[in-house]
């Protein structure tokens, strides 16, 4: 039998199980709005919450979100590049269960729910506005990875790994020799099951616009929007002028396909030359490129904060349960910081899996506390059903709602990622990641982690989030037991979803 037709029952099941065991609950208390909103390849030093901030980022409106609630100065993504870790993080689970290559491109298989699916089957409203992203099934609506098939009601966004902030028009599109030439690709949104062309307008901005009159629309029904900006990831340098402006950078100009511009062996003229050539460093230098991703940053924060005050005007602040993440750590490309963090994207350093993380409900989530307990992005998902009042029975399910206490203080958690992977338990970790900076080198804001190579590292995190000092071989014993533990995790749970 074909896998999916075997598949669909055991989801159609679950998801009436569901609704039954939510049926209770709804009468007694009003379900709350959830927003969780996404950025992506945020540097930890790049969130002003945090005590240790980078003292060149404006996010004032990033601290209004602490202020209302708690903020996690140890929070964990399931991966330190965008695609595995948004499945993670969707999912409720680590993406390696069942994409045991730990690859660039997990999908969604059928048989793994999402938020969006316990959500709408608990009556909720469900959208997505922004970027959508499992590694594969790019730029398609007829697949389990586009949003509609996956829980959602309304999308707008893109199907891809990157997009360009400025081209979103049909006619950009037409004047492409490969609109969806890289992994980043540029032209009309994709909307429901069509697409949308905006002849001006800047990204950012578009997906604020689009989220406040969502849930201005949605006041009698709980809703569930997640808003997944694609900044601040590459192409970094796009940004209204008013925040170069401020940060003194000058424009570059957008992709033209008539100025044939040239990079390595990419088609001249393409928009893959463009995108190669400003992605990296070279065509920009590192000073501008941190003030470029300064810009950048500042403008997402903006944007922030109009969804917090719209939120407001409408009346729905005091009952809207806001999450909010980064996908996974500073890009060690765009002139993100993560100090103290060692390296960035791409490797299981703690500056590529150590994000910016909130989570705010006035009345419900204490205001201001700092919990630096560690926590996982698998553990959104139960934070949130558990906030819709929605009893989990999945036992593959890896997060816990952070709405309960937390008692253990040796949770195990593990990484894999590629032919590297990571465990923790208490203060300690182990890895075997080497260092990886996705193309080109590194900006002056990256740093160096201790080695490059596949050896075993351990760390006390308590002592050195840094990552400075492997204490591998003065503590053989330490080393042996979170070996097993890592182990022992894959063989009972690789496979298993
Ligand atoms: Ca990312």
């Amino acid at each position: 039998m074909h896998k999916s037709l075997r598949i669909i029952p055991a989801v159609f099941a679950a998801l009436l199980l569901l609704s039954c065991s939510q049926s209770n609950d709804k009468a007694e208390q009003k379900q709350p709005n959830i927003l969780l909103i996404i950025s992506d390849d945020q540097g930890y030093a790049d969130f002003s919450p945090f005590e240790n901030h980078s003292a060149e980022i404006s996010t004032p409106n990033m601290n209004r979100l602490a202020e209302s609630g708690m903020i996690f100065t140890q929070a964990y993504t399931t991966a330190p590049v965008c695609s595995p870790s948004r499945a993670g993080l969707n999912t409720g689970k680590f993406q390696f269960r069942w994409d045991e290559k730990a690859s660039w491109g997990p999908g969604l298989p059928d048989s793994v729910l999402t938020i969006a699916e316990y959500l709408k089957a608990a009556g909720y409203a469900t959208a997505r506005i922004g970027k959508s992203d499992y590694g594969t099934n790019y730029h398609k609506f007829n697949v389990r990875e586009y949003p509609l098939n996956h829980g959602y009601d309304h999308f707008l966004g893109f199907s891809a790994h990157a997009h360009d902030y400025w081209l979103n028009s049909e006619e950009s599109a037409k004047r492409t020799p490969d609109p969806n030439g890289t992994s980043a690709h540029l032209g009309p949104l994709m909307w429901d099951r069509e697409y949308k062309s905006y002849d001006e307008g800047y990204l950012t901005d578009i997906f604020t616009d689009e989220a406040i009159s969502y849930f201005k629309t949605k006041k009698d029904q709980p809703f569930f929007l997640t808003l997944a900006y694609n900044s601040v990831h590459h192409v970094i340098h796009e940004v209204p002028q008013k925040y170069l402006d401020k940060y003194e950078v000058k424009p570059i100009h957008n992709y033209d396909p008539d100025s044939i511009e040239t990079f390595g062996n990419q088609q001249p003229g393409s928009y893959a030359a463009y995108y190669e050539k400003y992605t990296r460093l070279g065509a920009i230098q590192d000073e501008d490129m941190r003030k470029y991703y300064l810009a950048n940053l500042n403008c997402l924060d903006d944007n922030i904060g109009r969804v917090l005050d719209a939120l407001k005007a409408e009346g729905l602040d005091k009952n809207t349960l806001i999450i909010y993440i980064s996908d996974n750590g500073g890009s060690p490309i765009t002139g993100a910081l993560n100090a103290p963090l060692s390296a960035g994207k791409y490797s299981l350093w703690e500056g590529g899996i150590r994000v910016p993380m909130a989570i705010s409900w006035p009345g419900k989530v204490e205001a201001g506390k700092v919990q630096t307990n560690y926590v996982s992005a698998t553990d959104i998902l139960p934070t949130i059903t558990d906030a819709a009042g929605i009893t989990l029975t999945d036992q593959t399910i890896d997060g816990k709602s952070l709405l309960k206490p937390e008692t253990d203080q040796k949770r195990l958690m593990v990484w894999k990622w590629g032919n590297t992977w990571a465990v923790r338990k208490g203060p300690w970790k182990l890895t075997n990641t080497n260092e990886s900076w996705g193309k080109g080198r590194p900006s002056a804001q990256y740093i160096k982690p201790i080695s490059n190579d596949l050896s075993l590292k351990l760390f006390n995190l308590e002592n050195d989030p840094g990552e400075r000092v492997n204490l591998a071989e003065e503590m053989p014993g330490k080393v042996e037991e979170l070996q097993n533990s890592y182990n022992n995790w894959c063989s009972e749970n690789l496979g298993k979803y």
